[in-house]
């Protein structure tokens, strides 16, 4: 995949996608030490058909001392459906949460944007840094809250899942999922790497995280649209939500 051609989609994606793209890569580059990450078979760029539309993926992945796995991925579908996906994947020696974020709209309207640091330890609970550092970001207001699905249970109680009202609310939102980005840059380079019983646990809860996140039949009926049923599972267990070593 050629930097040119990222460049161009994200150019052509929704306002809010690229802003947050942008945003991200950012945070990343300020906080952490990034070095390449090499995706299962090329799978930096890819080109399908959903009804007739072209689908295009492109992706962006990194790894660094503390996360095995940082994954960008931009995605859209004809001139339709835009999407970001955003997931960061801890190192299991790590007692770190999963930082998730995905935005889906299209025809200049997102639909949802959610965000969270999602708990791996056994009691669902956020390390105490998280929570004070959560705690303390400003209070915000979104005039559209929406349900989470019953997989959902994964996400933490900080867990916003919006339709933003206006440009407004987007911009709100993208901040909000760079604070809670800088909360996790922050807290994961402070923290030290953990062994034993720890590390087992932070293994269960990745495994558990990604398990349920391969349950979201809204993604997996979009890619196996475009690419095919065994694809899409072969794409959503081994570059979207794969399992911990
Ligand atoms: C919803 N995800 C969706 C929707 C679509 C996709 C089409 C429905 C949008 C809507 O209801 O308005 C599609 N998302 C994709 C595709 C990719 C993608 C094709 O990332 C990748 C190629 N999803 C994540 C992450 C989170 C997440 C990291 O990838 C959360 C941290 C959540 N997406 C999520 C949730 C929904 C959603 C909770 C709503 C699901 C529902 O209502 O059933």
């Amino acid at each position: 995949m050629s930097n040119s051609t990222t460049a161009s989609l994200r150019e052509q994606q929704h306002p809010m996608i690229r802003d947050l793209a942008n945003r991200i890569e950012a945070v990343w580059q300020r906080y952490l030490d990034l070095s390449p990450y090499p995706l299962p078979e090329d799978l930096g760029y890819v080109e399908g058909r959903l009804e007739g539309e072209k689908l295009t993926i492109e992706n962006r992945c990194y790894q660094t001392p503390q996360f095995r796995k940082l994954h960008l991925e931009l995605a859209r579908v004809g001139t339709t459906l835009d999407i970001l996906h955003c997931v960061m994947f801890p190192r299991s020696n790590y007692a770190l949460p999963m930082f998730g974020t995905d935005l889906v709209g299209g025809r200049g309207q997102i639909s949802a944007a959610i965000v969270d640091l999602s708990p791996v330890s056994f009691d669902g609970s956020l390390p105490t840094g998280y929570v004070n550092s959560l705690n303390s970001l400003p209070a915000v207001d979104f005039s559209q809250v929406r349900e989470l699905p019953a997989w959902g249970d994964i996400f933490s109680s900080f867990c916003l899942f919006i339709r933003p009202a206006n440009s407004d609310e987007e911009s709100h939102f993208v901040n909000r999922v760079e604070s809670f980005l800088g909360v996790h840059c922050q807290q994961a380079i402070s923290l030290s790497p953990v062994s034993g019983e720890q590390h087992q646990e932070v293994i269960a809860g990745q495994l558990n995280y990604c398990t349920k996140q391969q349950k979201n039949d809204k993604t997996r009926r979009v890619l196996e649209k475009a690419f095919g049923v065994e694809w899409a599972n072969y794409y959503m267990t081994n570059v979207l939500f794969d399992i911990p070593e």
